[in-house]
């Protein structure tokens, strides 16, 4: 028996040997901002005046992916949908001024260390929270300096790096490499560089680099934004022509402001203050020369109209594709590495960018819109002995995959309600899209003030794209092979009826497949000074912890501390009670305070109820299907981050007097959807409508005086109500 036991032991650690040896690391290369026109492997008018060789290697001896997209084209969402492999809304981190990326909730890093994996970040996160799930993180404070830039290190403290800032995160990723990790252990490293982000600054050495040559305008460098397009596009804060500060963007100190009618003047140029004198030196004799002589030509009338924007455009064009000369050096430099450690044989290299840019198409820079410029990712793999060299894929892939790709690489179980789907299959024959795969990606912008861009939500199919824009109820289509650059809209075209009504079909099944309607959306109430003090106070008490139950709500629940208190201090005081009821509340803002800080660490309760949905009937008569999903994805986020906790769901509470009123049939519609959800596990429904209604079916004004809102003998009807599930599920005595 003991030799038996002994040997199986032996062969079961070759064999996990065995698999370990073969688990693939993964260094994951990501850029800010870089557009596939600025990688020559992607062929574009640039290719030529800027190649990146660098990365076209990777594309050459791996994979390069044409119809590669994002969820969101915007730097932390996009970041938050890699981590997730969820789309934003339900991950939570829909847009850069109001988020904060909730690191409680499963993420790749933290599986993919579980099965053993070593995991690091080195460079720009933009998460606002810190990083979970990481053995090792050094990060950029925000969006972080090109120039001599500090670090976040794991202790909180800040580290400044002389020198700029694409070769220092290199250098500390390679540092990583080389002495930080466990070498027994295969590894996932996201080196993700600032550059090329707007300010676009260039590193000293490249300052003059493309000083000789013209680059090539984009075709749509004049878009008028008409061809019946949404009336939005006019409103952007983007343009080349109208919205390049002085000093900020086109490397002037910018202290002085000239020209007002061309260059907005306010934001000095930050970067140009953080230089040492010798940085300083080399960059005043870089641009002085050019600059004097652009503000001759203005001044003495030489220069005007189109040419200063066509002077402007060059600038910019000339510093983006200087900073990327340095991502391009400095991936070579990591590739070199992996070569002369041996490392490149079983090291997946991924390259790819938070979202595309704009380089002038349509008279922009910056992204956002559901445009191909800013919605394309640029995608570049190579996996040695797997990718076959030099392949090309056309599958549509998005930023959600990578999430299920790394799982699945690590033999990792991936989680099921994931948006996206492992590209592994992708990979593996890359000239094929894989089975099944889906037809059509969707994406959802959520609107911002910054540079004006409209909140719309779309798909884009091989062939078209469809773009909703809710404020102006407008639809865009665009004909992807008639009309690449997407100039024109055949919304309203009679030959495109049938594509358009198919296409619109196509994004409602979209949205319902993951989930995306007003009750899913997390929001907060900013608008209501109340609200914000009670979401304050909520999450102070939150952070003291020691609760063993948790009741989550609207306006019912927030009763418990007015006309319920008596009832509530009898029965809940001393189970240590947590209530997270806000008087007006739908699905919507609950799913927003548990992102936001209300579900703090130290909450760890035995048993929440829930019991939410009556404000989104009562508002706006949404559709019982919708509140549902908007339940579910509460359940579904306390489940992930309490897997242990049970949950009470109690089913919304009947309104408005009589059984037939509209209101009521909605709110028992939303009931019956909601019951489905129990699993007699952890999950848990219960309807205690019984105990308020009459024999017929009316709400007696006894109980419940407005037929919305229960008062004291209402409050007791409904602890008795669930007291005993309640006791069930937390172990707690009855009380009488
Ligand atoms: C900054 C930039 C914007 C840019 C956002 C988001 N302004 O606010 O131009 O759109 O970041 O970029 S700047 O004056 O600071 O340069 S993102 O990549 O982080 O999403
Ligand atoms: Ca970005």
């Amino acid at each position: 028996m003991g030799i038996k036991t002994t040997s199986s032991v032996i062969i079961f650690s070759i064999l996990t040997l065995a698999v370990e040896a073969k688990r693939p690391n993964i260094l994951f290369i990501f850029s800010d901002d870089h557009a596939e026109a600025a990688i020559s492997a992607y062929g574009s008018h640039l290719a030529k005046s800027a190649p990146t060789p660098n990365l076209d290697r990777i594309a050459n001896e791996g994979a390069i992916f044409h119809n590669s997209f994002c969820a969101n084209s915007i730097c932390g969402p996009s970041r938050a949908c890699i981590l997730t492999g969820l789309h934003s809304h339900s991950n939570g981190f829909l847009d850069n001024n109001n988020s904060r990326f909730d690191g409680s909730q499963t993420t790749f890093p933290q599986l993919i260390q579980k099965v053993g994996y070593q995991t690091a970040v080195i460079g720009k996160w933009h998460l606002v929270s810190n990083p979970t799930g990481f053995n090792y993180w050094e990060i950029l404070p925000g969006q972080g300096a090109y120039y001599n830039p500090d670090f976040i290190q794991m202790d909180n403290k800040r580290k400044r790096y002389e020198g700029y800032c694409t070769d220092i995160i290199t250098d500390r990723a390679l540092d990583w490499l080389k002495n930080k990790r466990e070498k027994d252990k295969p590894f996932v490293l996201m080196c993700q560089h600032k550059a090329p982000h707007r300010n676009w600054s260039p590193a000293p050495r490249h300052l003059t680099l493309f000083d000789d040559i013209e680059m090539p305008e984009p075709k749509t460098l004049f878009d008028d934004y008409g061809g019946n397009r949404s009336k939005t596009l006019k409103e952007h804060e983007m343009g080349i022509k109208d919205h390049m500060y002085w000093g900020h963007d086109m490397k002037f100190h910018g202290k002085d402001s000239k020209f007002p009618e061309h260059f907005l003047s306010g934001i000095i140029n930050r970067q140009y203050e953080r230089m040492n004198a010798g940085q300083k030196k080399k960059w005043d004799a870089a641009y002085g020369p050019k600059n004097t002589k652009l503000i001759n030509s203005i001044e003495s009338g030489k220069m005007k109209g189109r040419d200063i924007t066509r002077w402007k455009y060059q600038r910019y064009i000339k510093d983006y594709l200087r900073c990327i000369k340095a991502v391009d050096e400095n991936v070579g430099r990591l590739l070199k590495y992996l070569d002369a450690s041996g490392l490149a044989e079983n090291t997946i290299v991924i390259y790819s960018s938070d979202q595309g840019f704009y380089l002038g198409e349509h008279g922009w820079y910056d992204k956002r819109w559901m445009f191909e410029e800013s919605l394309a990712m640029p995608f570049l793999v190579r996996w040695p002995g797997v990718i076959p060299k030099g392949s090309e894929s056309k599958t549509l892939i998005q930023n959600i995959d990578y999430a299920p790709t790394f799982l699945e690489l690590a033999g990792a179980k991936i989680p099921k309600n994931i948006h996206g789907r492992s590209l592994v299959s992708a990979f593996k024959e890359p000239s094929k899209a894989p089975q099944d795969w889906r037809k059509s990606i969707y994406y959802a912008y959520y609107g911002e003030r910054t540079h004006r861009v409209a909140k719309h939500d779309g798909i884009r199919t091989q062939k078209h794209k469809l773009i909703h824009f809710p404020e102006t109820k407008e639809w865009n289509l665009f004909d992807l092979e008639k009309d690449p650059s997407e100039m024109t809209s055949v919304h309203s075209k009679p030959e495109y009826l049938n594509i358009l009504t198919s296409l619109k079909s196509t994004y409602k099944e979209k949205k319902k497949t993951f989930a995306v309607n007003t009750a899913t959306v997390p929001v907060p109430r900013w608008d209501q000074e109340w609200w914000r003090n009670r979401h304050r106070e909520k999450v102070k008490l939150a952070n003291k912890g020691n609760y063993d139950l948790l009741f989550l709500g609207d306006s019912i629940t927030h009763g418990w501390e007015n006309a319920g208190k008596a009832i509530f201090n009898k029965f809940y005081n001393e189970r240590k009670t947590l209530n997270l009821g806000f008087s007006g509340d739908r699905t919507e803002h609950v799913l927003w305070r548990l992102l936001n800080g209300e579900l703090a660490i130290n909450v760890k309760p035995k048993v929440a109820t829930i019991m939410i949905g009556t404000n989104n009937t009562g508002h706006s008569m949404q559709d019982a299907g919708e509140t549902f999903l908007g339940i579910k994805a509460i359940v579904d986020l306390l489940q992930d981050r309490r897997p242990e906790m049970k949950i009470l769901l109690l089913g919304v509470f009947p309104r408005a007097t009589n059984p037939d009123h509209p209101q009521r049939v909605r709110n028992n519609e939303i009931n019956a959807l909601a019951k489905t959800l129990a699993d007699s596990k952890n999950i848990h429904y219960l309807d205690v409508s019984k105990s308020f209604l009459n024999e017929k079916g009316i709400l007696p004004k006894s109980v419940m005086p407005d037929a919305l809102h229960p008062n004291k003998q209402g409050y007791e009807l409904w602890a008795k109500a669930m007291e005993d599930k309640i006791c069930e599920l937390g172990g707690w005595q009855k009380i009488k």
